[in-house]
């Protein structure tokens, strides 16, 4: 029988003291770099998640409604792939909303949802526990860009690793390799991997996806800042700062930056730091691929029978992978 509540498993890792002192000496390392960065988990705090939501309804920013499509167009085909009775792992889930919207599609048998906030996926899971109780659900607070491990909990059987909205462009292609090998190392023969992948396009599309009209993902980023005030008890001023995003195509990558607007300091807990104006933190990349060079990169973490279905513009991509050998 299913739980008629879902199940939780919160690592100690996550527990509501975070080592502070590790976080200040990690970032103030970026912050004092030659080309000062911060990581992109620093985007989303609270406002930051919001803003990011935002981000996601711009008519510029086309990868979420892109995917929405993709599964609309070519459902059936992707059901056909992926077969009933799943174990839908979501990789990053958020408020449960995007697999909530292919749970009629794909009739998965347990749910189990990942995310590095807890708090905000339990509160989300108990919610779609009542819509859909012929599901098995389970919240895990973890932060599996690292190293993690799958509680007991989750069923070994059909499991379906779904990593939605290309937010596997986030990391560098050497870190998607691991991270793509490390769900290679969760899988079992009759395991698979469904991931939206950004595909390479026109810049003058890419550049405005990245720095709307509105100003939305201009915030998004210079949020950063604020977070970092509270984070490190730093003295950022939002006002002496511009947020820049743009493609780089040699790089096959966004980059944004939020760049000086006249020569500043900054303190915070544990440093310091003389910014010239026109100075850059780079603060996120989101690396675009090729259906080919995605492809390659499955083949090499250890997938195959790579089905793709895309857009008929081919701006972005959802791909199915079954693990080598199965
Ligand atoms: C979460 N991730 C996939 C987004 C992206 O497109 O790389 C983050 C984002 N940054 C600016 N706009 C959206």
């Amino acid at each position: 029988m299913f739980p008629m509540s879902p199940t939780s498993f919160k690592p100690a890792n996550l527990s509501p003291a975070p080592d502070y002192d590790a976080l200040c000496v990690d970032i103030s390392a970026g912050l004092q770099a030659d080309h000062a960065w911060t990581s992109p988990k620093y985007l989303y705090d609270e406002l930051g998640s919001k803003l990011f939501e935002a981000i996601c309804e711009l008519p510029e920013y086309y990868p979420t409604r892109t995917e929405a499509a993709i599964f609309e167009q070519h459902g059936a085909a992707i059901a056909r792939a992926v077969g009933p009775g799943s174990t839908l792992i979501d990789l990053g889930a958020g408020n449960c909303a995007k697999a909530a919207s292919l749970f009629p599609l794909l009739h998965p048998t347990q749910y189990v949802a990942l995310d590095i906030s807890y708090d905000f996926l339990r509160a989300a899971l108990d919610r779609l526990q009542q819509r859909f109780p012929q599901i098995a659900m389970s919240a895990l607070g973890l932060d599996f860009s690292n190293q993690f491990d799958l509680p007991g909990s989750v069923r070994s059987a059909q499991r379906l690793f779904f990593y939605p909205g290309s937010s596997i462009g986030n990391f560098a292609p050497d870190q998607a390799l691991a991270f793509l090998q490390r769900l290679r190392a969760h899988s079992l023969p009759d395991s698979a991997l469904l991931i939206g992948v950004d595909l390479v396009k026109d810049k003058a599309i890419l550049d405005a996806a990245y720095d709307d009209a509105l100003g939305v993902t201009a915030a998004f980023n210079l949020n950063l800042l604020r977070h970092l005030n509270v984070l490190l008890d730093a003295d950022f001023d939002v006002r002496q700062w511009q947020h820049r995003g743009f493609f780089d195509a040699a790089k096959s990558r966004i980059e944004m930056h939020l760049e000086a607007r006249s020569d500043l300091d900054v303190t915070w807990r544990g440093g310091r730091r003389r910014f010239a104006r026109g100075e850059r933190i780079h603060t996120e990349n989101s690396y675009k691929y090729t259906p080919e060079a995605f492809a390659s990169l499955l083949q090499q973490a250890g997938f195959e029978q790579v089905q793709a279905w895309t857009d008929a513009d081919e701006w972005y991509a959802v791909m199915h992978a079954r693990p080598l050998g199965a």
